[in-house]
C-alpha cells in the first residue's frame, strides 16, 4: 500500500489545479524514493544526508517562485506550499534545508539584492551547486532580533563584521550567509558572506534531540573583510529579515501539516492491523477519538493554508495571516504527533516508525521563525492594535 496516501477529507483536491497535483505527484514520489528509506538512518546518527541536496534542487524545492530567468522554478505559492508539505512528510529536517536555501537565502537576494549579485548567485543556489545559510538569531537575542549586536563599519574600500549568531540551520556547509547586522548608525542591513572569507568560522552545535537530520552551527565573525559590493542594496532596517520570514514562515504552515499527515497516515494504518482484546484498537473509541479529532484539525489546517495560498498569491497576506497560519499548523502538527505516538504504544518511540522523528523535529519546528506564542501575540497585536512587545 502507498505510505503517502494523503487524506483529504472536504476534497480538497478539487480546489487545486492539475498543474499543482502534478508537482505534489512528483515530489511525493521522489520523497517517498529518496527521503523516506534514508531518513531515519541519517537522524539517529544525527547527521545530514548531503547527498540530497541535487534532488531538492532537481524538483524545484529551492527558491519554488523565484522567476526562472535566476534559475528558480516561477511557481506560485500554492506550489510551493504543496513542495514544503510533502517534503516534509519525509522530514522537516529536510525541509528545513529547502526552506532556508529558498525563503532566507534566495528570497533576500532576489527582493533587496543588486541584480549583478542576483545574477552570481540565485541560479547556483537553485540548484544547490551553492548553499546558503541564514543569520539573524544571536545568542542573546533570538525572539527580540532587533536587539542584535554583530555589525560592521566602513573601512573605506570593505566593511570589518564582527559578532555572532547562534542556531544557524545549514552553517555547517553552507558556501554563503546572508548575515544581518547594524551598520554605525545601528541600522540594520544584509551583507553576503562567503565561507573562506578570513576571520568567518561556523562551529556545529551538537546534541540537539531534535531535527537531527538538519545540521545546525554557529555564524562567527572575527573583523571579517567583506567586500562592499556583497551588502544587499535594497533592504534596511527589521523589516528586511522579517519579511524573508513572512516566505519562510509560509512555506511552513504548509509543511507541519506535512508531518501531521504521515503521523495521522501511520497511526490510522496501525490501529486498522494491531489486535487487543481480540478486535483492532481503531474499533475503540478512545482510539476513535484520537484519529476523529485528528482528521478535523487536519482538515481545518489544510483549508486554511489553501485560503492563505490564495492570498500570497495575490500579494495580499499580511505577516499576521501568515503567524497564524504557522502558529496554528506547527500546533496541530505537534499535538497530532504525540496522539499518534501514544496509539502505537511500544513501537511508537522506535524508528520503525517515523512519529516519534516528526515529534522530536516538530519541538524545533514550534521554536524557530518565530515560537509559538511569539507568534500569538503578533495575532493579538494585531486584533487589538496593543503591542505586547513594548
Ligand atoms: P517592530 O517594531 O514590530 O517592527 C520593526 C519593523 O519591521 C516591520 N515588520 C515586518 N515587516 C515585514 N514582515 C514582518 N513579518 C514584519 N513584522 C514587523 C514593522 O512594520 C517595522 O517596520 P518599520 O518600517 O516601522 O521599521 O519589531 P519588534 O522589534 O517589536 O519585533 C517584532 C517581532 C517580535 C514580531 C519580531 O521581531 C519577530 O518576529 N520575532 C521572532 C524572531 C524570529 O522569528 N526569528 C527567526 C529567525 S530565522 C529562523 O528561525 C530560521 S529557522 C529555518 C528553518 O530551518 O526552517
Ligand atoms: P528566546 O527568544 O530566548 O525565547 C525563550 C522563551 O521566551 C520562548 O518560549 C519565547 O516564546 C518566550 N518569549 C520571548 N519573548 C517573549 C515575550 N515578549 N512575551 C512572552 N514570551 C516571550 N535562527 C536563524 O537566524 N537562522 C536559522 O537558520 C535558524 N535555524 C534554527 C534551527 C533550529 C533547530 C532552532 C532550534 C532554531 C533556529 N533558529 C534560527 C533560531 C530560532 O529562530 C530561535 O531559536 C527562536 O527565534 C527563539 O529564540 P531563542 O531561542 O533565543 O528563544
Amino acid at each position: 500500500k502507498d505510505l503517502f496516501e494523503s487524506p483529504d477529507y472536504y476534497l480538497i483536491d478539487e480546489l487545486l489545479t492539475d498543474e499543482h497535483k502534478l508537482i505534489r505527484a512528483s515530489v511525493r514520489d521522489w520523497v517517498k524514493k529518496e527521503v523516506s528509506p534514508v531518513i531515519e538512518d541519517y537522524s539517529q546518527r544525527a547527521a545530514f544526508p548531503k547527498h540530497l541536496i541535487k534532488g531538492l534542487g532537481e524538483i524545484g524545492a529551492f527558491g519554488p517562485t523565484i522567476p526562472v530567468e535566476y534559475g528558480g522554478a516561477g511557481l506560485d505559492y500554492m506550489s510551493y506550499g504543496i513542495i514544503m508539505q510533502e517534503i516534509e512528510r519525509g522530514d522537516s529536517g529536510i525541509r528545513s534545508t529547502a526552506s532556508v536555501q529558498g525563503s532566507l537565502v534566495m528570497y533576500p537576494i532576489y527582493a533587496y539584492g543588486s541584480e549583478e549579485q542576483r545574477i552570481k548567485y540565485l541560479p547556483k543556489l537553485a540548484t544547490g551547486e551553492l548553499m546558503g545559510c541564514f543569520g539573524l538569531t544571536e545568542p542573546d537575542h533570538g525572539s527580540d532580533p532587533g536587539g542584535m549586536e554583530t555589525n560592521f563599519k566602513d573601512k573605506g574600500d570593505h566593511y570589518l563584521l564582527n559578532g555572532a549568531k547562534m542556531w544557524i540551520s545549514n552553517s555547517p556547509f553552507a558556501d554563503i550567509a546572508v548575515v544581518w547586522a547594524k551598520d554605525e548608525n545601528g541600522k540594520i542591513r544584509g551583507l553576503i558572506v562567503e565561507r573562506g572569507m578570513e576571520g568567518f568560522t561556523t562551529p556545529e552545535t551538537h546534541g540537539k534531540w531534535s531535527l537531527r537530520a538538519s545540521a545546525t552551527g554557529e555564524l562567527v565573525f572575527d573583523n571579517v573583510k567583506v567586500p562592499k559590493e556583497n551588502l544587499l542594496p535594497n533592504a534596511s532596517g527589521l523589516k528586511g529579515p522579517l519579511g524573508c520570514l513572512n516566505q519562510a514562515r509560509y512555506g511552513i504552515a504548509w509543511g507541519a501539516l506535512g508531518a501531521a499527515m504521515d503521523c495521522y497516515d501511520t497511526a490510522l494504518r496501525y490501529t486498522k492491523e494491531r489486535k487487543q482484546f481480540g478486535k483492532p484498537i481503531a474499533g475503540f473509541q478512545l482510539q476513535q477519538k484520537k484519529l476523529a479529532e485528528m482528521i478535523t484539525e487536519i482538515t481545518k489546517g489544510q483549508l486554511l493554508v489553501w485560503r492563505l495560498g490564495q492570498l500570497k498569491n495575490e500579494n495580499r497576506a499580511t505577516p499576521a495571516q501568515i503567524s497564524m497560519g504557522k502558529r496554528n499548523s506547527v500546533d496541530v502538527a505537534i499535538h497530532i504527533a504525540r496522539e499518534a505516538r501514544q496509539m502505537l504504544g511500544g513501537m511508537g518511540i522506535t524508528g520503525e516508525y517515523p512519529i516519534m522523528r516528526h515529534m522530536m523535529n516538530l519541538e524545533s519546528v514550534i521554536t524557530y521563525e518565530g515560537t509559538h506564542d511569539i507568534h500569538l501575540l503578533i495575532t493579538g497585536m494585531d486584533i487589538t492594535g496593543e503591542d505586547a512587545f513594548k
